[in-house]
């Protein structure tokens, strides 16, 4: 198997490979980038983000994409595709860069969720009331630099949202 290397996003480190506390499983790192906002023509790195992938994604995603190069997958947006509906766990850590209001945050992954299902149409009255139940998890939290917001997203369809501060 390729060997995973950690990923560094500003001071943040994404260790090639963790495991959960909750379950014991271990996940490894697919990429890790930043996000941020371009604020008066700069762009401001807010967040850094690394998307762990359940071990048993490799065997799943080889069963289709065997055989191809890197250089031919980083261009493929059907792999992408792949990875984010494959039936495997991911585990998403979102850590801060600088420090940022738990509402500020949330707003802008709500924005940018709501626009997501509006756009292919899965926008209903249950997802309205998740996108609340949302807001209401961040309304009166703080992040300081280095706190992290981890997402679970099961193949099941069921979202785990914790905070390490
Ligand atoms: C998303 C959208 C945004 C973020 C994310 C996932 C994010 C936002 C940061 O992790 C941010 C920065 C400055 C602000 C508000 C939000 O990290 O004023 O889908």
């Amino acid at each position: 198997m390729a060997t995973i290397s950690a990923v560094q996003v500003e001071f943040l480190e994404f260790p090639a490979v963790v495991t959960s506390p909750a379950s014991g499983k271990t996940y490894f790192l697919g990429g890790a980038g930043e996000r941020g906002l371009t604020i008066e023509g700069k762009f401001i790195k807010f967040t850094g983000i690394g998307v762990y992938l359940e071990d048993k994604a490799v065997p799943s995603l080889a069963a289709k994409w065997k055989g191809k190069t890197s250089e031919e997958l980083v261009h493929t947006l059907h792999f992408y595709r792949d990875i984010i509906s494959g039936p495997f766990e991911k585990l998403i850590r979102g850590s801060k860069i600088l420090p940022l209001a738990g509402a500020e945050y949330s707003k802008k992954v709500m924005e940018n969720c709501v626009a997501h299902m509006k756009s292919v149409g899965t926008y209903g009255d249950a997802e309205a009331a998740a996108i609340e139940k949302f807001a209401e998890a961040f309304k009166n939290v703080n992040f300081a630099p280095g706190a992290s917001v981890f997402y679970r997203q099961s193949p099941d369809g069921i979202l785990g949202v914790s905070c390490l501060f």
